[in-house]
């Protein structure tokens, strides 16, 4: 577990320095964030991006199938006009199978906290329903 993260945290070291020497760049890179989905939850759990940036979701299971489905809107907003989120894939989401990776990539348009959660029915009792996690784009 704790080797895990520390994998995660350095390969998230990793990818931010090219994000920055690129900074200046016509096309700026995306921003790339490595979630891990297993059984039952999301690590990290809490997502921070700013706005405007052109974010990819690396979406990992370690486990089984599992799925990411981010709201559209932020939290205590209207669910309606333009979305806050401007998604490749119209509904927001991809699933994954174990050790299969999929990518979601969308422009974080608007400032607040999206809920994500999982969208793949996967347990019988309530660890699925436990498996959530929020997307923060700040200013
Ligand atoms: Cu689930």
């Amino acid at each position: 577990m704790l080797k895990l993260l520390a994998m995660l945290l350095f390969a998230l070291a990793q990818m931010g320095l090219p994000a920055q020497a690129q900074e200046s760049a016509a096309a700026p890179a995306p921003h790339v964030i490595e979630v891990v989905a297993k059984t039952f939850e999301f690590i990290p759990k809490e997502i921070h991006v700013r706005a405007g940036e052109r974010v990819q979701i690396k979406l990992h299971s370690t486990d089984r199938a599992h799925g990411l489905k981010l709201s559209l809107y932020p939290e205590g907003a209207a669910e309606s006009g333009a979305p806050g989120l401007v998604f490749e894939q119209p509904q927001g989401e991809e699933k994954v199978d174990k050790h299969h990776d999929r990518v979601i990539e969308f422009v974080a348009e608007r400032p607040g906290a999206y809920d994500f959660k999982c969208s793949v029915q996967c347990s019988m009792g309530h660890g699925h329903d436990r498996m959530t996690g929020k997307l923060i784009v700040e200013e």
